[in-house]
């Protein structure tokens, strides 16, 4: 039932935003998983996505770190990764798919206003991703136990992973979801100390009452 109010809309867009190995793409999947066991269209998009030319580069930037890039180019690089995604979106929106995203223009924001680049402020970043759309939701999931994070498999291996430069983006992050939410568009879920299936029953706690929303929201909301 909870469907049904659904399929005469465009599909909904949910975002889930974090630090590093905080069980982004665990939840994206198993939240995917889910709305399609509702009866949904669902799409689960991943940025960056490192299959195309763009993400080739973030990844090997990613990936090596003595791969040199200003912090301005890189941050572009991001924010064309996700550009090229955008008629995809629209259109799967639109056909009423739910798409749910694993990062998106938040991170794009956080991760390059964190490095402390003369002129790299949050408004600065957040310029080339003007147009993107912005989420129906987002849930930020949060772990106070950097430490728990740290140990986790691959934890180092790329470029942003060291934990004091996690803690800038943090802030970076909040001071994003500050600027650029609206009431109702933002949902902390604290992730501390909990398993996977925990996390999923509380982000499913936040989703459901979204898919019975009966307020018309064919309208795209843009950053
Ligand atoms: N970036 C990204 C920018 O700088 N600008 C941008 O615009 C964008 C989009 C790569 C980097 O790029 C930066 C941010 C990143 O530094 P990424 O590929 O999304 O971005 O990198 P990660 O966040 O590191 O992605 P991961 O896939 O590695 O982490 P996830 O998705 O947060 O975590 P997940 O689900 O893969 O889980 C990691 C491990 O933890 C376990 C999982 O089983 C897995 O082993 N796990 C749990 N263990 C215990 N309890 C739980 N509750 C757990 N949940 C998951």
């Amino acid at each position: 039932m909870c469907c049904m109010l659904m399929r005469e809309m465009r599909g909904k867009l949910i975002l889930i935003e974090g630090l590093d190995r905080t069980g982004k793409t665990t939840q994206v999947d198993a939240l995917a998983e889910r709305l399609r066991g509702c009866g949904l269209k669902v799409v689960a998009a991943k940025f960056p996505n490192r299959e195309s030319e763009i993400g080739q580069l973030i990844n090997r930037y990613l990936t090596n770190r003595d791969f040199q890039l200003p912090d301005q180019a890189v941050h572009l690089l991001f924010s064309a990764n996700r550009w090229e995604y955008i008629e995809e979106l629209k259109r799967q929106l639109n056909d009423g798919y739910c798409v749910v995203l694993d990062r998106y223009v938040f991170s794009g924001v956080a991760y390059s206003a964190a490095k402390g680049t003369p002129g790299m402020d949050l408004q600065w970043c957040l310029q080339p991703d003007k147009g993107l759309l912005k989420p129906d939701l987002t849930l930020f999931l949060t772990n106070e136990d950097s430490e728990s994070i740290a140990n986790r498999a691959g934890f180092g291996e790329e470029r942003y992973e060291d934990s004091d430069f996690q803690l800038k983006v943090k802030q970076k992050f909040h001071e994003a979801f500050d600027a650029y939410c609206q009431e109702g568009e933002l949902r902390t879920v604290n992730v501390t100390g909990k398993g996977i299936e925990q996390v999923s029953a509380e982000i499913w706690d936040v989703i459901e009452p979204l898919l019975h929303e009966t307020r018309a929201t064919n309208e795209f909301k843009y950053f």
